[in-house]
């Protein structure tokens, strides 16, 4: 249908050819409507089938986009057509004509027919990797405006049939042609057929085992960049190799299997700028080297020569030999990765092109660490990336196949960005207007880093570290470097960068002067347990500094002046992340006014006691995994301050503990009503009343549910606790009121104890004052005037205490009657009705009752004086005269006698 569609637009003219469109539909139908009919079920699960999965031409509906995606390209005029990934077996017809982007990419596709893209305005078109066996005459007929070809990863071979000549006719403007990993197994480029790309700048192809370009590659005139890629299986460049692109700008022959360059191959090339031969593991620095000799090109400036060793060779020797080949090259980037590098020989530096801007000799196993830092004589030497030394290899581990970690820089220069590059590359490398010169270099002062820690500790402050004068980057981390930073004085410098991360550098003792260009420090992973407080002392321009995954939580908890950071007046960007910090002192950052970026994560912060409220500019901290159960409040606070001052503050608050309790209720309600913005806030979780981990997804749901269960708590605790209060009163004071006596008692006897002892200054407790205290009613009285007085003070010579005679005037009742009970040997009642109403009396007996028990003698004497029932006397005296402690009162005449002379002796008993 598609031929036939193709056949009636071409008998036609195409002048009709869109008043004709609808024929092929028409057909398609009838078509569609016979099979139907024909095969009813069968054809219509298969169509259905059909139309779900492939959408291929049995069923096509007039809509190509249907099946592929079709967008307008925003500012351009077009249609961008994306067929990728559509498991299609052939190009769909009926590609919109104002398609100008079409991506055919990852299919099944075979074949492009003629013509097929005959009447589009296609600029670009990618065929990647689908199964295109052979390329026919007219495949890209009337792709006159096309710029950018794909067909990368086919199967087309490269013998002459699969490249017909005039197969690319059309392309008149094809600027990018990638041809790479078809064919393992080329012979010789079909030069013939290339020679219509006239436009061509770009071509990407497999390397033959001997390259070859022909006769006809001289037509692409404006070829710049050849790109042998995909499968390279290229032994050998000879000096007939290139001789017909003499032009280009860029030869990339990386990870070919080059062992064999003829030294004159390279000598056609006047407009050379990029050369790499990287990846051919067997070539070695000798080859590598031996034709850049022969190259005479004034616009040379790039030379990758990474991996060009064995993996797992033995160390290799950079000679000077070998450098001097391209010191006559204006060369001002090499890459030197990856290459076992061991020894350099002495003269290595002195040999190298004096334009040399940037040296990347990442992973190799130099003999000497510092070898590096001699560069100094490099005087335009910007940046050195000599990070990542001394490394085994595993087998499997291919560090040259890594994906260079873009975070923060440039691959392989950090400190240059894109921009930066092309503005370099478009300079002449002796254009060198913002370097500076090496003023310092003649003084005898200035030495070079590796002479400097030659010298004695003594010795070494008198001399400053000379480094190149324009170096600014230097990246030296993963070395395996250990030691203390000492005290260091740097002559004048530019270093902006520093990397010192993952070395063994556990002890930094500095000062470090002469340091003020430094902008960006990382001391990461290095083991470090102290920073001496001048440390930062010279380094009062950095803007960023990493010191995570250190031992610095006793270093940072014992600055409690915040003396380490002071000088850091500039700082916008700190880590001191995976530190093991519990806490931190308030005024550790008093100097950051000017912080933007806080990283704290990974440590065992319980609280926040860190004062930043002076960070007007912070827009980051970050928090994650360390042990708070919530976000303390004066962070809440400080954050509603930043949204008032207008900057936007992020938190990082994952892995962490938090609570959805009762308490950290005002902190979830913080959170849903404020805007403060939350890393992946919808990954955090808390752990509810129940002690469930639950998600805080749902805040508002969240917040409610615990507000309501809250005020049932509240109401809770409110019952339970007065009802505790209740019970806690009725217990204490039936306490108080079962022991009243004791207390009393006890309170009175030590506080008449220290009032005894300043009186008498001895206590013995067998020499009482008083033979007896009677303890009587006042309406008793003349009882004991007359009677007691009488008959036992006066006859028996006895010393009585009685209270209206013997009290102290001005002392406490209380404290009396229990002065009076303890000086006297005895305590005798007078038990009458009135002895039971007088509250003293009652009083007096129980002192005399704890007396007793307190000191073990019998002290009560109970005289009855009157009958009273049993029933109305206190439970204490009955308890009391069931011992027999009592004496009855007779008026009898003899009956009398006995009873004073009973009570003579119980007063007299011990
Ligand atoms: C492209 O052509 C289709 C019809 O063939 C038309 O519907 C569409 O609007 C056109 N898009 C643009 C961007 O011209
Ligand atoms: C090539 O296409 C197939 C099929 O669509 C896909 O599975 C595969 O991942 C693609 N290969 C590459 C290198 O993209
Ligand atoms: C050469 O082609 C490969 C494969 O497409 C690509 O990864 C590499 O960046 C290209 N080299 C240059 C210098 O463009
Ligand atoms: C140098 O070659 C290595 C290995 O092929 C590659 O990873 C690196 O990107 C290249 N560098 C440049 C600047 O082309
Ligand atoms: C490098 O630059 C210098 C100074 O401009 C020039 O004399 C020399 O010819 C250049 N080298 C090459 C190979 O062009
Ligand atoms: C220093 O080199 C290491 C390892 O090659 C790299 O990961 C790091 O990003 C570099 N540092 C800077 C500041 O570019
Ligand atoms: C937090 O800890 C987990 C587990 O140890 C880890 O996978 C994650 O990367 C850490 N998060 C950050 C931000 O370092
Ligand atoms: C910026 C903002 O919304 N701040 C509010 C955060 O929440 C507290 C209490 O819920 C409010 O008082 C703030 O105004």
């Amino acid at each position: 249908m598609f031929k036939i569609r193709h056949q009636v637009t071409k008998q036609l003219g195409t002048a009709y050819a869109t008043s004709f469109y609808a024929w092929p539909l028409i057909l398609n139908g009838v078509l569609i409507k016979l099979l139907r009919m024909a095969m009813l079920q069968c054809v219509l699960i298969f169509g259905v089938w059909a139309s779900l999965t492939s959408g291929t031409v049995l069923f096509v509906e007039p809509q190509l986009c249907t099946i592929c995606e079709c967008r307008s390209k925003e500012g351009l005029t077009g249609v961008k057509v994306d067929c990728s990934n559509r498991s299609l077996k052939e190009i769909p017809p009926n590609i919109p004509e104002n398609t100008t982007w079409l991506n055919l990419k990852d299919n099944f596709i075979e074949n492009i027919t003629d013509y097929t893209f005959k009447g589009t305005k296609l600029s670009f078109l990618d065929i990647s990797n689908n199964s295109i066996t052979r390329l026919n005459r007219f495949s890209f007929f009337g792709l006159d405006t096309l710029i950018t070809l794909n067909l990368h990863n086919n199967k087309i071979n490269m013998e002459p049939e699969s490249y017909p000549i005039g197969v690319f006719k059309s392309l008149v403007n094809l600027q990018t042609l990638d041809i790479s990993s078809n064919d393992g197994s080329i012979i010789e480029y079909p030069s013939e057929s290339f020679s219509a790309l006239l436009s061509l700048e770009t071509l990407k192809m497999d390397g033959t085992p001997s390259i070859v370009l022909g006769k006809g590659f001289s037509y692409l005139t404006n070829l710049k960049m050849l790109n042998f890629t995909g499968y390279c299986k290229t032994e050998n460049i000879t000096k007939n190799s290139f001789i017909n692109v003499p032009s280009i700008e860029k030869l990339v022959l990386s990870n070919c299997r080059i062992t064999l360059i003829d030294s004159f191959a390279f000598s056609m090339f006047s407009k050379l700028q990029f050369l790499d031969l990287s990846g051919n593991r067997e070539l070695g620095f000798d080859t590598a080297t031996l034709p850049l000799k022969n190259l005479h090109s004034a616009a040379f400036r790039i030379l990758n020569i990474s991996c060009i060793y064995d993996i797992f060779g033995l160390g290799n020797e950079l000679t000077s030999v070998q450098v001097a080949r391209f010191k006559h090259l204006n060369i001002t980037e090499i890459y030197l990765d990856h290459n076992r590098i061991q020894l350099f020989d002495d003269w290595v530096v002195y040999n190298i092109s004096l334009t040399v801007k940037i040296v990347s000799i990442r992973d190799n196993i130099p003999t000497f660490g510092f070898y590096m830092l001699e560069f100094d004589v490099l005087k335009n030497i910007i940046c050195i990336d000599a990070s990542y030394q001394y490394f085994t290899h595993l087998p499997f581990y291919d560090n040259c196949n890594v994906k260079p970690d873009r975070h923060y820089f440039h691959n392989n220069c950090p400190y240059f960005n894109e921009a930066n590059i092309n503005r370099m590359s478009n300079k002449h490398p002796h254009d060198d207007s913002d370097l500076i010169e090496d003023q310092v270099s003649d003084t005898d002062s200035h030495i070079p880093l590796l002479s400097w820690i030659s010298k004695s500790e003594a010795e070494r402050d008198q001399y400053k570290i000379k480094l190149a004068p324009n170096i600014q980057y230097i990246n030296i981390s993963h070395i395996k470097l250990g030691c203390t930073i000492p005290r260091m004085t740097f002559a004048k410098n530019r270093v902006k960068i520093l990397d010192f991360s993952s070395n063994i550098l556990n002890k930094w003792h500095g000062p470090i002067l002469g340091s003020t260009s430094l902008e960006w420090l990382s001391l990461s992973n290095n083991y470090c347990d102290q920073i001496n407080e001048d440390f930062f002392k010279g380094s009062i321009n950095l803007i960023s500094l990493y010191i995570g995954s250190n031992f610095l939580s006793f270093t940072f908890e014992s600055d409690i002046r915040g003396s380490i950071f002071k000088p850091l007046r500039k700082l916008e960007i700190l880590d001191i992340s995976n530190n093991q910090i519990t806490v931190l002192p308030s005024a550790l950052l008093h100097a950051q006014v000017k912080l933007k970026y806080l990283d704290l994560s990974n440590n065992r912060m319980k609280q926040w006691t860190l004062d930043i409220f002076h960070m007007n500019y912070l827009t980051f901290i970050d928090l994650s995994n360390n042990s708070l159960s919530t976000l303390p409040l004066s962070l809440r606070k400080f954050s509603d301050l930043q949204q008032a001052r207008g900057t936007n503050l992020t938190i990082n608050l994952l892995g962490q503990s938090l609570l959805c309790t009762c308490e950290n209720l005002d902190f979830l309600k913080w959170m849903e009503t404020n805007t403060t913005n939350f890393v992946r806030r919808n990954e955090y979780t808390c752990e509810n009343l129940h002690g469930k981990i639950v998600s805080l997804n749902d805040l508002k749901a969240i917040v409610l549910n615990l507000e309501k269960e809250c005020a049932s708590w509240t109401v809770m605790i409110v019952v339970l606790t007065s009802s505790m209060a209740v019970i806690i009163t009725v217990i204490v004071s039936s306490v108080i009121y079962r022991y009243r006596w004791k207390f009393r008692y006890l309170y009175y006897v030590r506080r008449n104890k220290y009032r005894q002892c300043a009186a008498h200054g001895n206590d013995h407790d067998d020499q009482f004052d008083f033979n007896a205290f009677i303890s009587y009613a006042d309406e008793d009285r003349q009882i004991v005037i007359t009677d007691m007085i009488e008959k036992l003070e006066k006859q028996q010579g006895m010393q009585l205490c009685i209270h209206h005679r013997d009290f102290l005037v001005g002392e406490v009742i209380a404290a009396n009657i229990s002065n009076a009970v303890r000086n006297s040997k005895k305590t005798l009642i007078l038990l009458t009705k009135n002895f039971l109403k007088s509250y003293w009396c009652i009083y007096e007996l129980n002192m005399a009752l704890m007396e007793s028990i307190s000191t073990g003698r019998n002290v009560v004497i109970v005289i009855i004086y009157e009958h009273i029932p049993v029933k109305d006397l206190p439970h204490e005296l009955v308890q009391l005269m069931r011992n027999d402690s009592y004496v009855e009162y007779t008026d009898d005449p003899e009956g009398n006698i006995v009873f004073w002379d009973s009570l003579t002796k119980a007063i007299k008993a011990d």
